[in-house]
């Protein structure tokens, strides 16, 4: 075998307790959106029906995803939390119908107990967006289940969280804050082998944050753990991408600038990347994969 030159982007990291049918890809996994509220930032109110929610659960994993995201909580900017039982009925019936679909499913949730419901009904995977912080009992609840988790940097709730975008050097902070919640979820029995992390484009971050993370994203690999990102149709894509007049463009609109960074992202190791257009980003995935094997191959 040929050995990779000091220059090569680095292996991709997979984390341990995933299904073999996922742990066994070896290229950046598709993480297909699917937000079951009716105030999502760029989908919501599309699939609050049941119904409608896991047909479009069940188009994307046809499209390419490997794992779909169900989440019943809009974490937008400026968003106010759910009810925990509001959480549940929403999300629920889906992750059990795509489950008996068998399509492998993650839960989007900061609850501990709506983690435990989705992990019950089969979900093999949780996602965290406050990386167990914003509830005391989710560590226990991941620690028991086995399952893999995502632990996204997060430095409080949605609805104030601009006013603290505020850092030194946000990368380094970015390391530091997620080497934290790592060696603490692994004090609490998580395993630092199962943690996943991601540097929560547009979560307390400006556009200018945004862009140096996606910049340096190969400096979060010292952490020696999979990296998930989500750039899907976020703000941050709107200026870059304003009309004539200077209006930025809205998030519908922003598929394709977000295929081009989901190659990106690719290409500088990461395990996942979590979009709301699966098909596209299902191509942008393989191309980069085909790059690097070719690469490999000298
Ligand atoms: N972004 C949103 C929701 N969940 N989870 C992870 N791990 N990373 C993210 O960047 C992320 C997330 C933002 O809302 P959306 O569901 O409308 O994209």
């Amino acid at each position: 075998m040929t050995e990779r030159p000091a220059d090569a982007t680095p292996a991709r990291v997979t984390p341990r307790g995933l299904p073999a049918a996922l742990a066994d890809v070896d290229r950046c996994l598709v993480m297909g959106v699917l937000n079951v509220t009716p105030d999502s930032f760029s989908d919501g109110g599309s699939f609050l029906d049941t119904d409608a929610a896991v047909a479009h659960g069940v188009e994307m994993a046809a499209q390419g995803a490997d794992i779909v995201d169900v989440g019943g909580e809009s974490t937008r900017p400026g968003a106010h939390r759910v009810d925990a039982a509001e959480e549940v009925r929403r999300a629920l019936p889906v992750v059990r119908s795509l489950v008996a679909a068998g399509i492998p499913v993650s839960i989007d949730t900061m609850r501990a107990s709506t983690a435990s419901a989705a992990l019950e009904a089969g979900a093999c995977l949780v996602n965290d967006v406050s990386g167990g912080l914003a509830d005391p009992d989710m560590a226990h609840v991941v620690a028991d289940s086995h399952a893999p988790f995502v632990a996204m940097h997060w430095r409080g709730h949605s609805v104030d969280m601009a006013e603290r975008a505020v850092y030194d050097d946000v990368v380094a902070d970015v390391i530091a804050e997620l080497q934290a919640r790592v060696d603490d979820l692994d004090r609490r029995g998580v395993d630092r082998d199962r943690v996943i992390v991601d540097p929560g484009l547009g979560f307390a971050k400006n556009s200018a944050h945004n862009w140096t993370l996606l910049a340096r994203l190969q400096e979060l690999n010292v952490l020696g753990r999979p990296l998930l990102v989500g750039p899907s149709r976020k703000g941050f894509l709107g200026p870059l991408l304003a009309d004539a007049a200077g209006r930025p463009r809205p998030a519908q609109g922003r598929d394709h600038a977000t295929t081009a960074l989901s190659a990106l992202i690719a290409a500088a190791g990461a395990w996942a990347v979590r979009v709301h257009d699966v098909a596209a980003t299902a191509d942008a995935v393989r191309v980069v994969a085909a790059v690097r094997s070719a690469e490999s191959r000298g």
